[in-house]
């Protein structure tokens, strides 16, 4: 095995219909990704069902916003990114900022979603939270996409 110059780890990102539906936003949400380092692993454009969505979403069911959020996560279409980088999860999600856009423009106005959110629930992006559910969705959003083999082939730094 090589020497590793930099330990990577994998994110699964998802720019959301309404970010998607902005051909401005789509393009400066890809330059960021970019900017900051990412390594862009798998990147697929896709439109949900109903049935996915509720799948993806099984642990909020019963939330006061779940039928609003399945129901607009597979109204249009959405870009799927599998990236790599030191510490892609936590790096991506501070990226994004807060989930609640007023949140977002008030303590961190830099972030996406605080630039580009409209409410709480288009709000521009989704990201891994954990590596267990960074490995549940990229498997998700990926299915032909083996984790291994890409570490064998391509990035044994992997962490
Ligand atoms: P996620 O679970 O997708 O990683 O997002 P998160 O941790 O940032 O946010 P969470 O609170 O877990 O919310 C899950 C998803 O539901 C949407 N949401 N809509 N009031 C609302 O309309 C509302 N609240 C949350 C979020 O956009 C997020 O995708
Ligand atoms: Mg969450």
């Amino acid at each position: 095995t090589r020497r590793c110059a930099r330990v990577l780890q994998l994110t699964l990102a998802v720019i959301k219909p309404d970010a998607v539906a902005h051909p401005l936003i789509l393009e400066a949400l890809h330059q960021k990704i970019l900017e900051n380092n990412f390594v862009i692993v798998r990147k697929k454009d896709l439109i949900w069902r109903r049935s996915d969505s509720e799948r993806f979403y099984a642990e909020h069911e019963g939330r006061f916003f779940y039928q609003r959020l399945v129901e607009f996560m597979a109204s249009g279409p959405m870009r799927a990114y599998v990236l790599a980088r030191e510490d892609a999860i936590t790096r991506w999600r501070e990226l994004m900022g807060p989930t609640k856009v007023y949140r977002a423009r008030y303590t961190s106005p830099s972030t996406i979603r605080a630039q580009y959110g409209l409410t709480d629930t288009r709000n521009t992006t989704h990201g891994s939270d954990s590596e267990e559910s960074a490995q549940r969705e990229i498997a998700f959003f990926f299915p032909e996409f083996s984790i291994d083999q890409w570490l064998e082939k391509e990035e044994p730094c992997l962490r």
